[in-house]
């Protein structure tokens, strides 16, 4: 290529091989194919076309038209879903666009709490959600580390929220969505979904269908989804007003029409219609066989990974896991979640530091770590390479805690990576 901002595109290159040589363990990363990437990095970000398909305030959207409406169409048998909008930016995009449509400014909402595994977005006080609205939160139960739904119902039924909110950042189990959907009945509250991290799982009916239960879901489309980084809402089978919905001043409206609105002209502008070509291309993948093999190898292997650390005396959050993540709980190890994601990235192994449930330290020092296997499953890791990498993992620890040199393990995982290339779909 000629004319390429050397800056730049030396610094790419540099992520690049630190993506390739390196072991992938953000539960909130992928690996997407060739396809993704050309369609996100095409000409197609030169167009605006703010509006939707037929109905946009540019000229020319014509063949924007026809992608929108391809990703549209997609996403809709992904998932079985009859109301879809693909335009978000993100999945804090999204959620916010839902909130808009369903609240007003002071509204109560009830999330699962950040520092039990929620997301920011879900009523965290440095968040909007938590300043705009007044939020009460659910958790888990210390003895198990799974929710604790009585709980979630008691306060559910005291603060009396107008939007009840499942879904999560870091949590390894799948969701009764049906329970949740009981208590927000008795409420006469809103139910979302935001099934951001385990949506390809979902999609291919490896975990509990959210769209049976809850009103509105919401997603990104870069985790197990291995799509382009955005944000989707979808709604499942009675999306066309069945709970009463109004709009805020009071007129009875279609729900798929004041959430079309929420998200443009309301909190969004001009859609990324690179970006939603590239879902498009997602989508169509994530309906190929291959899709479903490839989730199920990525349920496989953060099994085997939780069952190996088990073995080697770390404690998961939970026990185990039903889906692609897991959370250490470091505190047994002596190691703060800090600490061993530095250790780790010595090794060229990248997690995050994680809060677990409960913690005594703060954001930014954390007891726990946070492991996904969607990435290193993309390039082709199954379980007999899983006990490779629970060895660099415990040795990567067992190294910064005696202050030993990483050279040598952090050249064993480069070599190991070199047999699992990117870009080989
Ligand atoms: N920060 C993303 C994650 O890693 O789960 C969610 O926003």
């Amino acid at each position: 290529m000629k004319n390429l901002d050397k800056d730049v595109f030396k610094l790419i290159q540099k992520e690049e091989k630190r993506q390739i040589v390196g072991v992938e363990l953000i539960a909130s990363e992928n690996y997407v194919s060739d396809s993704v990437l050309s369609a996100a990095g095409s000409i197609l970000t030169n167009k605006y076309a703010e509006g939707y398909p037929n109905k946009r305030y540019y000229g020319g959207c014509e063949i924007i038209d026809e992608i929108e409406t391809l990703a549209i169409q997609r996403l809709q048998l992904l998932f079985n879903a009859e109301y879809v909008n693909v335009q978000p930016h993100s999945g804090s995009q999204a959620n916010a666009s839902v909130y808009l449509a369903c609240l007003n400014p002071g509204d109560k909402i009830l999330g699962f709490d950040l520092s039990h595994g929620g997301h920011l977005t879900h009523g965290s006080p440095v968040n909007f959600s938590g300043q705009l609205y007044q939020t009460s939160f659910y958790g888990v139960s210390k003895d198990t580390g799974t929710i604790d739904y009585n709980a979630m119902r008691l306060t559910a039924l005291k603060e009396k929220p107008k939007m009840i909110i499942c879904g999560a950042s870091a949590y390894s189990r799948d969701w009764d969505y049906e329970f949740f959907r009981n208590v927000a009945d008795e409420i006469g509250a809103t139910l979302l979904a935001d099934i951001s991290h385990p949506a390809g799982l979902i999609a291919k009916g490896l975990l509990k269908d959210p769209l049976h239960f809850c009103h509105i879901i919401t997603s990104t489309t870069h985790k197990t989804l291995r799509g382009p980084r955005g944000g989707v809402i979808m709604m499942g089978k009675d999306y066309e007003n069945p709970f009463g919905y109004k709009n805020k001043k009071g007129d009875k409206k279609m729900m798929s029409t004041i959430l079309n609105s929420a998200v443009f002209p309301g909190s969004q502008g001009g859609p990324l219609e690179h970006i939603i070509a590239a879902k498009a291309v997602a989508f169509r993948e994530a309906m190929q066989d291959h899709f479903f093999e490839y989730m199920m190898q990525v349920k496989k292997n953060a099994n085997h990974l939780a069952n190996n650390l088990l073995d080697l005396g770390y404690d998961i959050v939970s026990g185990g896991t039903d889906n692609h993540s897991l959370l250490i709980d470091l505190r047994s190890k002596e190691i703060t979640g800090k600490d061993a994601e530095f250790a780790l990235g010595q090794a060229h192994i990248t997690v995050n530091k994680n809060m677990v449930p409960f913690d005594d330290k703060s954001p930014f020092i954390t007891s726990g770590i946070r492991i996904g296997t969607p990435a290193i499953t993309t390039r082709g890791l199954i379980e007999e390479d899983i006990d490779l990498i629970t060895k660099y993992i415990d040795e990567s620890i067992f190294l910064f805690r005696n202050k030993k040199s990483f050279n040598s393990l952090s050249k064993k995982v480069n070599e190991t990576m070199k047999k699992f290339p990117i870009f080989k779909y």
